[in-house]
């Protein structure tokens, strides 16, 4: 069962906006007694959306999984009080970066030495989610003076709401395991043997992983078919490429795309062979030239990689922008495609004979497994013959 609520650790935490306060007002109590099916992950706010509930007026958060300054996230646990009252709701607030195509007055910046050219117009015609019309040197910044010191000055600022959104994730109804995923938690660096895989991991994922469905929801244009990017609709080659859970979409800075496998049953790294050579040099090609034609991002600005472990297993591929550094980029976690290409063309099973490390929460089941499985390998000879 969930932790009861921690209310002191929220105190501060501003859950509602007035955009939603007004709905709320204007819709009553309609929203309370809407249906209580399941509705989808909110990916952007253009994404449809199967009902009208969520709305963070409602939300009622009960525990901060995690707070990240770096990242600008802050995770929160919690109930949507016009939904279930069994379920819980996470729900991932980030500050999102500047997109720099609204620094600009007209059609250029003055930084400190120099002026540079932006290209608002072409970078809209390749994304037209990015609205170009709006700038942060407009009469709607408003300064607002903390101190003038000399010829130092600090200040906040009041901007346009459109151009100073916030990215909302939210996994409804969140399970166990997504509650895990999601809280800060010590992590330990693990080394998998070939032998660890197949004696423990790989039983672990016969018995649970997470679930697969809104994966599968993707290759069968159930969800997400309007955010497809690229598709190869081969059996043996072919993937879907749209943008990341973790993308707006919008945001080129944060560019953030996701290439997943047509084929089912390829899990992860640890499965892939020299069969797979023309499936990985596909995705690499297709992808990088997908990116190229809708975002003019060239493929030496990305870096294109796979997670060990990750939490999906089925095979998918990151491309992510070189220049920003998105959660999971580490080397404990990632193994860049071109490496694994050249790998697997050097020795065909070179995953299934690899030590590969990788990191796990403490309370993972896997990690508990896998410290388990070596300590009793570990164990003394002496030791072990005075148990018998
Ligand atoms: P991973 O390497 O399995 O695990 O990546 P990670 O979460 O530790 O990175 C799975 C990727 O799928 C992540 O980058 C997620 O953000 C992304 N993702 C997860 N979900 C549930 C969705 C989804 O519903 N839609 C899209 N587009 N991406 C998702």
């Amino acid at each position: 069962m969930l932790e009861t609520a921690d209310k002191k650790q929220i105190e501060s935490v501003e859950t509602s906006n007035s955009d939603n306060r007004n709905k709320h007002e204007r819709q009553g109590q309609s929203a309370a007694s809407s249906s209580e099916s399941s509705p989808v992950v909110v990916v952007d706010g253009s994404s449809s959306i199967s009902n009208n509930s969520y709305d963070l007026a409602y939300f009622e958060p009960t525990r901060i999984l995690c707070n990240n300054s770096t990242h600008k996230t802050v995770t929160l646990l919690g109930q949507f009080r016009n939904l279930s009252s069994d379920n819980y709701a996470i729900v991932v607030l980030e500050k999102t970066a500047f997109a720099e195509v609204h620094l600009k007055k007209s059609k250029s910046v003055t930084t400190a030495n120099s002026v540079v050219e932006t290209s608002p117009r072409s970078e809209s015609e390749r994304n037209p989610a990015a609205d170009d019309s709006r700038s942060f040197f407009s009469s709607k910044s408003l300064l607002r003076t903390e101190f003038i010191n000399d010829i130092y000055g600090n200040f906040t600022c009041l901007t346009d709401a459109e151009i100073n959104q916030l990215k909302v994730t939210i996994i409804y109804p969140a399970s166990e395991k997504h509650i895990l995923k999601y809280s800060s938690q010590t992590r330990y660096l693990v080394e998998e043997t070939a032998k660890d895989y197949q004696t423990v991991t790989l039983p672990h994922l016969e018995q649970e992983q997470l679930s697969l469905e809104w994966l599968y929801n993707i290759l069968e244009h159930r969800k997400e078919q309007e955010r497809i990017v690229f598709e190869d609709p081969s059996d043996e080659l072919g993937f879907i490429l749209l943008p990341d859970l973790k993308w707006d979409g919008k945001t080129l800075e944060q560019l953030y795309l996701l290439a997943l496998v047509r084929q089912k049953g390829i899990k992860s790294l640890r499965d892939l062979t020299a069969t797979h050579l023309p499936l990985l040099r596909n995705i690499r090609d297709c992808g990088t030239k997908a990116i190229s034609e809708r975002f003019g991002i060239a493929s030496n600005l990305l870096r294109i990689y796979l997670h060990y472990q990750p939490s999906f297993y089925h095979l998918h591929v990151h491309f992510t922008y070189l220049k920003h550094d998105p959660p999971g980029i580490q080397c404990e976690k990632s193994h860049l495609l071109s490496t694994v290409i050249e790998n697997i063309e050097l020795l065909t099973d070179y995953y299934q004979k690899v030590t590969l490390s990788c990191v796990l929460n403490e309370r993972d089941k896997l990690y508990e497994k896998l410290v388990a499985a070596k300590n009793s390998t570990e164990e003394p000879e002496c030791k072990r013959a005075k148990i018998e």
